[in-house]
């Protein structure tokens, strides 16, 4: 009998809260599952008319994702504040005091430009200590200003051929499959490792006249094949969907970049630190990979700003050391 998530939080030594907030998340992404599943028999589909802080339209599915998650924070033991790609600013939910608490951070639905095409897309998750403080206090942006190495959880689901929960409590990342029938997740990757060796690059290649020459030469060094430095074929993936493109690296390994580029100076990278980057970061990192932002560990980048972007480099240990190696 395959271990169910239930069972598998039980027999984790976490702290009583953080495992109920983990358990809430996932009953969250099972309503956003059947959300998506829906499609076009619902009223799902389209945008909701809205752009959110970030300058993108809103997608129905968007706000309604959005909506649970903020739903599953406010019901969760424990939280103290929630952040989203969707909200401009935090989500209060209760006072910051002299007992252990969490700050929830996550993208709702990422790869929305996918949902119309029935292409997968994700939620990811990420969970921060909250500050302990003698006096109760309300919870303020700066609380979450903290690196992603001090995060006590983080992980995504896929909504794709199966629904699928990949976390980690920071010992070790797990994934979960939904199971159609009985509704129950049950573990279907135990402790995933990551190859560190791939033969597979992941990035959107439209925007090559934009990058920066190390990109550029790594690049070009992986299409040159047996022909160039590299002496092996690769192959080249790009869903669209951040979530899709790393869980596919956490199941076979491979390299997702999303560098800097010239194309707008003023972003250093289209992906947001706090809820994309940070989570892939100690998913990966849990399952033996490697995720930098071209100069460190992604995990160390320490933010400050809710909605501040950076650049990705994330997938195989032995690649990504191989692609830093070019400046
Ligand atoms: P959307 O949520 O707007 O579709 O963006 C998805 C995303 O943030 C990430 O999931 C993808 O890896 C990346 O953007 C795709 O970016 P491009 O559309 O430039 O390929």
């Amino acid at each position: 009998m395959a271990q169910t998530l239930a069972a598998f939080l039980k027999a984790q030594s976490a702290p009583e809260s953080l495992k109920g907030l983990i358990a809430g998340i996932a009953d969250g992404c099972v309503r956003i599952s059947h959300a998506v599943r829906q499609g076009a028999t619902a009223d799902m589909l389209g945008t909701a008319g809205d752009t959110n802080v970030q300058g993108e339209v809103q997608k129905t599915l968007d706000l309604a994702a959005d909506d649970i998650m903020i739903d599953v924070c406010r019901a969760a033991p424990g939280v103290v504040a929630a952040a989203s790609e969707e909200q401009d600013g935090i989500v209060p939910v209760a006072q910051a005091g002299p007992h252990e608490g969490w700050l929830v951070l996550f993208d709702p639905l990422d790869g929305s430009s996918n949902i119309e095409v029935n292409v997968s897309i994700g939620t990811i998750f990420s969970v921060l200590p909250a500050p302990m403080v003698e006096t109760p206090r309300d919870p303020v942006a700066e609380d979450f200003f903290q690196p992603g190495r001090d995060q006590v959880a983080a992980g995504y689901v896929v909504y794709g051929p199966q629904t699928l929960l990949v976390f980690t409590l920071g010992d070790g990342a797990f994934g979960f499959t939904l199971e159609p029938v009985s509704g129950e997740w049950v573990l279907t990757h135990d402790r995933i490792a990551v190859p560190a060796e791939t033969k597979e690059f992941a990035i959107n290649a439209s925007n090559q006249r934009h990058w920066h020459e190390p990109v550029q030469r790594y690049i070009a060094d992986c299409l040159a094949g047996t022909t160039g430095p590299r002496g092996k074929d690769f192959n080249m993936r790009w869903v669209a969907s951040m979530v899709a493109d790393v869980n596919r690296i956490m199941m076979r390994g491979g390299v997702f970049m999303y560098p800097a580029d010239r194309k707008d100076p003023s972003k250093p990278g289209r992906l947001r630190l706090m809820y994309e980057a940070a989570p892939m970061a100690m998913v990966m990192e849990q399952a033996g990979g490697a995720a930098s932002d071209g100069t460190k560990a992604l995990l160390d980048v320490v933010p400050d700003a809710l909605h501040q972007r950076v650049p990705v480099m994330l997938g195989s240990k032995a690649e990504i050391e191989t692609l830093l190696t070019y400046g």
